[in-house]
C-alpha cells in the first residue's frame, strides 16, 4: 500500500520541478491575476468560462517558464534534436493533462475551491480541439507526451487549424456535420511568435540566376507564422513545443486602393487565399481547388518546418556551419505521406539556398528524413497530379524528376540484364512518376512491342509495318478509333518517401510485414537495411492514470508505488492478484462507478436511460467498411432478432444484458460510412423502445465522438470490439487503451491485436474470424460466387430487409454485402464470411461475462498484460533506432 511518504516524496519531486506555483493561496492569487489581467470577458462576472481561461492561463506561465529553460539548454548543448512532422495532432483537452504532469493536482485542486469552483467542471469547459483525424493524429500527441516525459529533445510541427474536423450532429437523416469553431473564445495554450515567420511560396517559375544557381521566382507568396503549444513532460521540467504554423499574406499584399474605390473583396483577396490554407483539415478534395488547397497545406506545413529547423540548425552551429553534421543534430520523422515534400523541400533549400551540390544535399537529406506507414489501403497512399505540381511547386518537381531519374539508373543498374519482362514491371511498380516517359537516357532501356520491326518472318506471316497498319486504318474509314485517354501523369509520395527517407516503419508487426511483403516489396529487395517496425502505444498519463482515476489508485495500491505510470512493466505485477478477491472486488467497483460516469454522458447526449449493471460492449474509432461497424450491428440485429423468437425467460437465460456503444465519425464525402451511422442510429431506435427488451439489449450511438469522449467510455468498457479485415488494420491504438484499462478485446488476428493477445495471453481475448494471408483467396473466391454464405448471415439479411427497422429497405448497404448491380464489389471486407465466427465468439463472451470472477479475472490480466503498449517504449525504440538522440535531462 502507498504511504504518506511515497506520496511526499511525489511532492516534492513535483515541486523541485516547479518552484513557480508551490501552493494553493498563490495558484489561486495567479487565477484571479489572469481573471483580472488576461481577461477574454467582461469583468463583473467570474464564471465557469472565466475560471477555465484563467487557470489555463496560470498553468500556462508554469509551462512557459519550463518551456524557456528547456529550449535554452537545449541551445547551448547544441543537442540532436528529433522532429515530428505530422498534419495531424489530436490533442485532445490540455487542462488536466498539464496540471496532472507538473503533479499540481492538489495546489489547484484547492485553489479552485478557495474560489468558489471545482477542478473538474472547470477542466470540462475546455474545448476539445480536434486538429486530427484519427489514430495517426491521436498517436502524434501520445508521441509528444512520451518525448517529453522521457526528456528526449524533440518537437512536433503542425499546422493550426481554425476549425477541427467537425461536430457531428446526429439527426433523422442520420450523420450531419458542422464547422467546429475550437478557436471561438481563443485558445490559452498557444503562444504566438511573430518573429518566427517564413516566406512560402506558390506558382511562379525557374530561372538560372546570375551565379548560375536555379532561383524559383514570381507566383503567389504568403507568410506562416508560428504557434507554439508547451508540452509539458510527466514527472520532469523538460517541456518540449508542438509548433504550429498558421498562415496570411503579407501586409503589403490588401490592396488599399482598390478597398477604398469601393472593391472590398478582391482587395482583401490575397489575405482570404493565404489565410484559407489554414481554415480546415484535410479540405474536401474532388475539385482540382480542392487539391491544391491540401497540395499547398502539405507544402506550408514541410516548407515553413524546415526553414525553421534550417534556421535553427544555423544559429545553433555558431559561426560555422559544416552542413555534413546536419544529419547528426537533426532527424526528421515524416508521419504519413503527407509531409513528404519535405524531400525535396530540403534539397531545394540545400542546393538553391545554402549553395550545396546535388550529390551532398542527397546525401544529407537522405540521412536526416525517415517514413512511418500508417496504412496499407491503397487509396491513402497518396498520389498528386503531375500536372498541378508542375503549375504550384515548379522547382520541386524538377527536383522529383531528378530523383526518379536516378532511381531509374539504380533500377537499371540492378535489373538491366534481366528478362526485360521484369525490368519493365520494376520501373512501373518503384518510379516516383508514374504514366510518364522514361527520361531520355533511358529510353530505349524497355523494347517496347510495336516499335519492334518486322522481319521477313513475320512479313510472311502476314504481320505488317506500323506504316503499313495506318495505312490500312485509313483505307478502312468506317472503323472510328475509339479516342485514347492516357492514363494521368502522376507523383507517387510514398515511393518518394521510401526512396528519399533512410528509414521506413510500419506500426504494428503483421503490418509490418505486410509493407514488406506486399505495399513495398520491390524496395524491400533494393533496400532491406531501411525497413524496420515500431509497434504504436499510448501514453499511460493520459490513458490510465489522469482517464481513470479510480483504477490507478488500486493499481498504486496493489503494486506499492506509482512508478508505473513511467515503467508499465510494472502492471505486470498485477498479475499475481489476478484472482485475488479483494482485488477483484475493488476492480469491479472501479468500472461500476466509471460506468455510472457513462450512464450519464448517455442520457445527456442520446436522451436514453441504460442500466450500469449491464456489459458495456463499445466500438469507437473512424466509420470506415474495413473496421466493420456493419459486422458489429449486423450482429447486434441477429441477436435482437433471436430474443424475439424466445420467450422472456429463454431471452433472460440466453443472453446477458448489453449496452452496444458505437461512436465515431463518417468523413464528409465517405457516403457508405455515413449510410452505416443511419443504419446503427435506426437499429438503436428500435430495439431501445422494444418494451419486451428493456435492458437485456440497448444499442447507442454517441454523437460527436473525440478525445474527451473517448478518456470516459475507455475507462468504463468492458468488451471492446477491433473486428477489422484482417491485413487491414494497420496497428489500433484504441485496442491498446481498453486493454491498460481492465477491457477485454474481441478482434480478429489484426494490426496490434496479434501482439496485445500474445502479451495478455490468448485466453483473455475472444478471437474469430478469417487470418491476413486468408483474405486474397477469399475475396477471389466469394467474387466468384464460389462460397456459400452461411444461413444465419441470410437470415440477418433477410430480417433488415423486411422493415423492422423502419421504411429504408438499405439497399445500397445490404446490396454492398451482396455484390449486387451497382453496389461495388461483392463484399470486399468479408462481413458474410467471419459472420457466424463473430456470432460464436460473442456466445463464448457472454458465457464469459456470466462467471464474473472469470471475467474479473480477465480483466485484471488485460491491464497487467498492457505494458508493452505504452508510447514510451515506441519513442525509446524511435530514438534509438531511427533518430539517434539521446536523453537529456535538464540541470
Ligand atoms: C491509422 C491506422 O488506421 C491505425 O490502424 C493506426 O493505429 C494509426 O494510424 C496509427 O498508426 N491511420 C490513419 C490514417 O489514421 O489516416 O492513415
Amino acid at each position: 500500500k502507498v504511504t504518506d511518504a511515497v506520496l511526499d516524496s511525489e511532492q516534492e519531486v513535483f515541486s523541485s520541478m516547479n518552484p513557480f506555483v508551490p501552493d494553493a493561496a498563490s495558484v489561486a492569487s495567479s487565477i484571479k491575476y489572469h481573471a483580472e489581467f488576461t481577461p477574454l470577458f467582461s469583468p463583473e462576472k467570474f464564471e465557469l468560462p472565466k475560471a477555465f481561461f484563467a487557470t489555463a492561463q496560470s498553468v500556462r506561465d508554469a509551462l512557459i517558464m519550463n518551456w524557456n529553460a528547456t529550449y535554452e539548454y537545449y541551445n547551448r548543448v547544441n543537442v540532436k534534436q528529433a522532429y515530428y512532422l505530422s498534419m495531424e495532432f489530436l490533442q485532445g483537452r490540455a487542462l488536466s493533462n498539464a496540471v496532472g504532469n507538473l503533479g499540481l493536482n492538489s495546489a489547484y485542486g484547492d485553489a479552485l475551491k478557495r474560489l468558489g469552483f471545482d477542478l473538474e467542471s472547470v477542466a470540462s469547459q475546455e474545448p476539445d480541439p480536434a486538429l486530427g483525424n484519427g489514430g495517426l493524429g491521436r498517436l502524434a500527441s501520445c508521441f509528444l507526451d512520451s518525448m517529453a516525459t522521457l526528456n528526449y529533445p524533440a518537437w512536433g510541427y503542425g499546422l493550426r487549424y481554425k476549425y477541427g474536423l467537425f461536430k457531428q450532429r446526429i439527426t433523422k437523416d442520420g450523420q450531419e456535420e458542422a464547422a467546429e469553431d475550437w478557436l471561438e473564445l481563443s485558445n490559452p495554450w498557444e503562444i504566438v511568435r511573430n518573429d518566427v515567420s517564413y516566406p512560402i511560396k506558390f506558382y511562379g517559375k525557374v530561372v538560372f540566376g546570375s551565379d548560375g544557381k536555379k532561383r524559383w521566382i514570381g507566383g503567389e507568396d504568403i507568410v506562416a507564422v508560428a504557434y507554439d503549444v508547451p508540452i509539458p513532460g510527466y514527472k520532469t521540467k523538460t517541456t518540449i513545443n508542438l509548433r504550429l504554423w498558421s498562415t496570411k499574406a503579407p501586409s503589403e499584399d490588401f490592396d488599399l486602393s482598390s478597398y477604398n474605390s469601393g472593391k472590398h473583396t478582391e482587395a482583401a483577396e490575397a489575405l482570404f487565399n493565404a489565410e484559407k490554407i489554414c481554415f480546415v483539415l484535410y479540405p474536401g478534395d474532388e475539385s482540382n481547388e480542392g487539391k491544391a488547397l491540401r497540395l499547398k497545406q502539405q507544402y506550408t506545413l514541410c516548407s515553413a518546418s524546415l526553414q525553421d529547423i534550417v534556421a535553427r540548425f544555423e544559429t545553433r552551429s555558431g559561426g560555422s556551419v559544416n552542413w555534413e553534421e546536419f544529419p547528426e543534430k537533426v532527424a526528421v520523422q515524416m508521419n504519413d505521406t503527407h509531409p513528404t515534400l519535405c524531400i525535396p523541400e530540403l534539397m531545394r533549400i540545400l542546393m538553391d539556398l545554402k549553395g550545396l551540390s546535388w550529390e551532398d544535399a542527397w546525401k544529407i537529406t537522405q540521412r536526416t528524413v525517415a517514413y512511418t506507414n500508417h496504412t496499407v489501403l491503397p487509396e491513402a497512399l497518396e498520389k498528386w497530379s503531375l500536372e498541378l505540381m508542375e503549375k504550384l511547386l515548379p522547382r520541386h518537381v524538377e527536383i522529383i524528376e531528378k530523383i526518379d531519374e536516378e532511381l531509374v539508373r539504380t533500377i537499371v543498374s540492378e535489373y538491366g540484364t534481366a528478362d526485360p519482362s521484369i525490368l519493365e514491371e520494376k520501373l512501373k511498380a518503384m518510379r516516383i512518376l508514374e504514366n510518364v516517359e522514361l527520361p531520355s537516357a533511358f529510353a530505349d532501356v524497355i523494347v517496347k512491342p510495336e516499335s519492334k520491326p518486322v522481319t521477313a518472318k513475320d512479313a510472311q506471316n502476314g504481320v505488317k509495318t506500323e506504316q503499313e497498319e495506318e495505312k490500312t486504318a485509313g483505307e478502312e474509314e468506317e472503323v472510328i478509333p475509339e479516342p485514347t485517354v492516357k492514363p494521368p501523369k502522376m507523383v507517387r509520395m510514398a515511393n518518394l518517401a521510401v526512396v528519399g527517407g533512410h528509414a521506413v516503419n510500419g506500426v504494428a508487426e503483421i503490418h509490418s510485414e505486410i509493407v514488406k511483403e506486399d505495399v513495398f516489396n520491390d524496395f524491400v529487395q533494393l533496400w532491406p537495411e531501411k525497413f524496420q517496425n515500431k509497434t504504436n502505444g499510448v501514453t499511460p498519463r493520459r490513458w490510465i492514470r489522469f482517464c481513470n482515476p479510480y483504477l490507478s489508485d488500486i493499481i498504486t495500491n496493489w503494486i506499492g508505488t506509482e512508478d508505473w505510470v513511467l515503467n508499465t512493466e510494472k502492471l505486470a505485477e498485477l498479475r499475481k492478484f489476478a484472482d485475488n478477491e479483494d482485488l477483484q472486488s475493488e476492480w469491479k467497483a472501479a468500472k461500476k462507478k466509471n460506468k455510472l460516469k457513462v450512464v450519464s454522458l448517455i442520457k445527456e447526449r442520446t436522451g436514453y436511460t441504460v442500466s450500469p449493471d449491464a456489459m458495456f460492449d463499445i466500438q469507437i474509432k473512424r466509420i470506415h467498411e474495413y473496421k466493420r461497424q456493419l459486422l458489429n450491428i449486423l450482429g447486434i440485429v441477429y441477436r435482437y432478432k433471436k430474443m424475439k423468437e424466445m420467450s422472456a425467460s429463454e431471452r433472460e437465460k440466453a443472453y446477458v444484458p448489453r449496452v452496444c456503444i458505437f461512436g465515431g465519425k463518417a468523413f464528409a464525402t465517405y457516403v457508405q460510412a455515413k449510410r452505416i451511422v443511419k443504419f446503427i442510429t435506426d437499429v438503436a431506435s428500435t430495439i431501445n423502445h422494444d418494451p419486451e427488451i428493456g435492458d437485456l439489449l440497448k444499442v447507442i450511438f454517441v454523437p460527436d465522438y473525440n478525445v474527451s469522449v473517448a478518456e470516459l467510455l475507455i475507462p468504463a468498457s468492458e468488451l471492446s470490439q477491433h473486428i477489422s479485415t484482417a491485413g487491414m488494420e494497420a496497428s489500433g491504438t484504441s485496442n491498446m487503451k481498453f486493454s491498460m484499462n481492465g477491457c477485454v478485446l474481441i478482434g480478429t488476428l489484426d494490426g496490434a491485436n496479434v501482439e496485445i493477445r500474445e502479451e495478455v495471453g490468448e485466453e483473455n481475448f475472444f478471437l474469430f474470424g478469417a487470418k491476413a494471408d486468408e483474405i486474397v483467396n477469399l475475396r477471389k473466391e466469394r467474387a466468384e460466387g464460389k462460397f456459400v454464405l452461411d444461413p444465419t448471415f441470410e437470415e440477418v439479411k433477410k430480417f433488415v430487409r423486411s422493415g423492422v427497422f423502419g421504411s429504408n429497405s438499405y439497399d445500397e448497404l445490404i446490396g454492398s454485402l451482396e455484390g449486387n448491380e451497382g453496389f461495388g464489389r461483392a463484399d470486399y471486407f468479408l462481413v458474410g464470411k467471419d459472420f457466424p465466427s463473430y456470432i460464436e465468439c460473442q456466445g463464448k463472451v457472454d458465457e464469459a461475462y456470466r462467471d464474473q470472477k472469470r471475467w474479473t479475472r480477465m480483466s485484471i490480466l488485460n491491464t497487467a498484460g498492457s505494458f508493452k503498449f505504452s508510447s514510451d517504449r515506441t519513442i525509446h525504440e524511435y530514438a534509438k533506432d531511427i533518430w539517434n538522440i539521446k536523453q537529456v535531462e535538464l540541470p
